[in-house]
């Protein structure tokens, strides 16, 4: 690590603190991830093996590169290149509105990062702004933190113990399926699109009923007709207020009728007919 000198902190992945170092060596800022392997958790070791061969795996402009890899006592240090914020910093600076072509722009990357993952058989399973690293002048998005990638069931707490955020998770997910499919990421995809247009959380909740709630209350309650099966996922959904679908050009005013459309097939209750990345890199709004 003596080629490193540290700067500061510049975020919390999922687990382990990410600080900004410059390398000596190569006169570049990097991102370093340093996990601390604690005796308490036997499952750390086995997490950071797994997202180190999943990045090591994955080689696309945006997704982003692992450079290094160093074990040095107790900790892991992750060395990624480095880029200048998260998507979440981004949306929230941009006070106004984000111009239509970026978000088509964003749109477009974060939709071939993702349909790389799924061609190489990786869910992220984690897909959030701050999860999305922009760099500024390339008007490049990337996504990052693979820590929950192919991990077995999604954890409550992270491991810096924050509250895991519900807002990007899938109905399916919600309502107790374990069949995790590469629909969960379309899913959060369509949550981070909607927020880039509104600049804020589409479906903000504070617990699982929530939202739920939240969700049916813009795409209508699901039923037998609308999304075979759900009543066998989740025989409670009957409990539930039979709310009607909104019209989303109306809930998203300034989106183009296409971005309405490609919206509307992210954000498709049955996972079985969600669009894939591959279909949506190809939808209209897109080319
Ligand atoms: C910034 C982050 C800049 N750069 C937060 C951040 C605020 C401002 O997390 C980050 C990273 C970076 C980062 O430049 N490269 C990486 C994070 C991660 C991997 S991870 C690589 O996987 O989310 O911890």
């Amino acid at each position: 690590m003596d080629k490193y000198r540290g700067i500061w902190k510049i975020g919390n992945g999922s687990y382990g603190e990410v600080y900004k170092y410059f390398d000596t060596s190569s006169r570049e800022i990097v991102a370093i991830k340093k996990i601390t392997i604690d005796d308490e958790f036997d499952g750390v070791p086995s997490m950071i093996i797994r997202e180190v061969s999943i990045l090591k795996e994955m080689e696309h402009e945006n997704i982003v590169r692992l450079l290094d890899v160093v074990n040095e006592k107790d900790s892991v240090y992750l060395v990624f290149e480095h880029l200048d914020m998260d998507l979440l910093k981004y949306i929230k600076r941009t006070q106004l509105a984000m111009k239509s072509h970026t978000i088509k722009n964003f749109l477009r990357q974060i939709l071939s990062g993702v349909a790389y993952c799924h061609a190489h058989k990786v869910l992220h399973r984690d897909l959030k702004p701050p999860n999305l690293l922009v760099d500024l002048k390339l008007k490049r998005v990337k996504l990052a933190d693979f820590g929950l990638a192919r991990t077995v069931g999604i954890p409550s707490k992270s491991y810096s113990n924050e509250v895991v955020t519900l807002c990007y998770r899938a109905p399916e997910l919600l309502l107790g399926s374990h069949q995790y499919s590469s629909a969960i990421d379309m899913w959060s995809v369509g949550c981070i699109f909607g927020e880039m247009v509104t600049l804020n959380p589409i479906f903000p909740a504070r617990s699982e009923l929530d939202q739920l709630l939240s969700i049916f209350s813009i795409l209508g309650t699901p039923d037998e007709e609308t999304w075979p099966g759900v009543t066998s996922l989740s025989p409670e959904i009957t409990l539930l207020p039979k709310m009607e679908p909104k019209d989303l050009a109306k809930e998203f005013q300034g989106l183009e009728p296409a971005g309405v459309d490609i919206l509307s097939k992210m954000l498709c209750l049955d996972p079985i007919k969600r669009i894939t990345a591959r279909d949506a890199l190809k939808h209209e709004y897109l080319t």
